[in-house]
């Protein structure tokens, strides 16, 4: 008979359940009324952020925007458990993580219109820039934590990133380092059902996400994405004992984006707007604001106040993000190389307006104007 040489499960975790229900204590840490408004607080500029970054993007001037519509409760519940000397490593939905870290809404429409003096954070300067490349930050998150580790710092690195990113061998290579050298990593998935097209259940044949953290020997659960004290309460704990020498920690939060994956896309191509509209019940917002209701914390003025400062904050962002010169095209020139090869050089040239390039390169151009 042969022997059971491994067991494991995944635990699945909620506070507050789709009915604004307390189902399980909210964590120490995201109890007080205090701290669940601040957290409120949070997720709704967040949410806000969002709005007006599509709205620039619809009327021309951003670039393409990939909204948290309905999952901002896993940045904001990550995040709100770190300590400002912890590491910060986002992926290009989590604004919402960044706002948090003290990345200025200014900032995050300076990158999103493709200038670079937004990912040079005034605040937050050990937080990584935004990666777009899926999944390529994990290894980055390990690095990080690797360096705490060699430096006796009781520091921890937070990675995160969605369901498709697991599905890449960066992911798979990171969790194992991570695991074989105990880090103090944690990996937060934000697993919202879709790698753009692709929905989970053709990404990976695995029952949970988690469980890829169990084949690399560590530790691993599932929260409800939509429930932030949930998300902010396991966090908390996995960051408490990393630092303390615990090793890495796994969280697929389970959410759901309301929007369609980038301002380039349109969902309804691939995705029923009956699941859309059946999500729509469990979003983050409404829960948390109908506990707080109910318990007396929050009231129609404090919403209508709330949704005034956000609107007021994001707008005067806007403007000054409008505002602002561009930078100078050389500069994408000037920091790539230390010298420059001949064929970007003429680029460079071009670039500045200073030369007619096709012609600096001996071909017909192809203007037709
Ligand atoms: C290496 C790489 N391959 C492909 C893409 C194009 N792409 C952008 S987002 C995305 C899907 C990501 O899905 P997931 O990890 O679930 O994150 P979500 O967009 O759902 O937040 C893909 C394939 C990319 N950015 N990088
Ligand atoms: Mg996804």
């Amino acid at each position: 008979m042969p022997k059971i040489v491994a067991r494991f499960e995944i635990r699945y975790s909620r506070c507050l359940d789709p009915a604004c229900e307390l189902v399980a204590p909210l964590p120490p840490t995201a109890c007080t009324s205090d701290q669940l408004i601040a957290l409120y607080r949070a997720i709704v500029r967040t949410r806000s952020f969002d709005g007006k970054a599509i709205a620039l993007q619809r009327t021309g001037r951003l670039g393409t925007f990939a909204s948290s519509l309905g999952q901002e409760a896993v940045p904001v519940g990550a995040t709100s458990a770190m300590r400002e000397n912890d590491v910060l490593l986002p992926s290009f939905r989590e604004h919402g993580a960044q706002l948090c870290r003290g990345v200025t809404p200014l900032e995050l429409f300076l990158y999103c219109g493709g200038d670079e003096r937004g990912s040079d954070f005034a605040r937050a300067r050990e937080d990584f820039p935004v990666c777009v490349p899926v999944g390529s930050h994990a290894p980055h998150g390990v690095g990080v934590a690797l360096a705490f580790r060699l430096r006796n710092e009781k520091r921890a690195a937070v990675c995160i990133f969605g369901d498709g990113a697991t599905s890449k061998g960066d992911v798979a290579e990171a969790l194992n380092v991570a695991g074989v050298w105990k880090l103090p990593v944690i990996f937060v998935v934000s697993n919202n059902g879709w790698a753009v097209s692709m929905p989970r259940g053709r990404q990976s044949a695995a029952e949970t996400l988690a469980q890829k953290a169990i084949a690399a020997g560590f530790t691993a659960e599932q929260v409800d994405g939509n429930d932030v004290a949930a998300v902010h309460g396991a966090v908390a704990s996995a960051l408490e004992r990393a630092r303390e020498g615990g090793g890495p920690h796994l969280i697929e939060a389970l959410t759901y984006l309301l929007f369609d994956h980038t301002t380039a896309d349109d969902a309804s191509r691939y995705r029923d707007d009956a699941e859309v509209t059946r999500h729509w019940p469990e979003e983050p917002v409404l829960r948390l604001r109908r506990f707080l209701t109910a318990l007396g914390h929050w009231t129609k003025t404090d919403e209508q106040r709330l949704f005034r400062e956000t609107a007021v904050e994001m707008t005067a962002a806007a403007d000054l993000y409008l505002a602002t010169p561009p930078q100078d095209p050389a500069i994408m020139f000037d920091y790539t190389f230390a010298s420059l090869p001949a064929e970007l050089a003429a680029q460079r040239q071009a670039a500045l307006g200073r030369i007619d390039f096709a012609a600096s390169v001996g071909k017909t151009s192809n203007r037709t104007d």
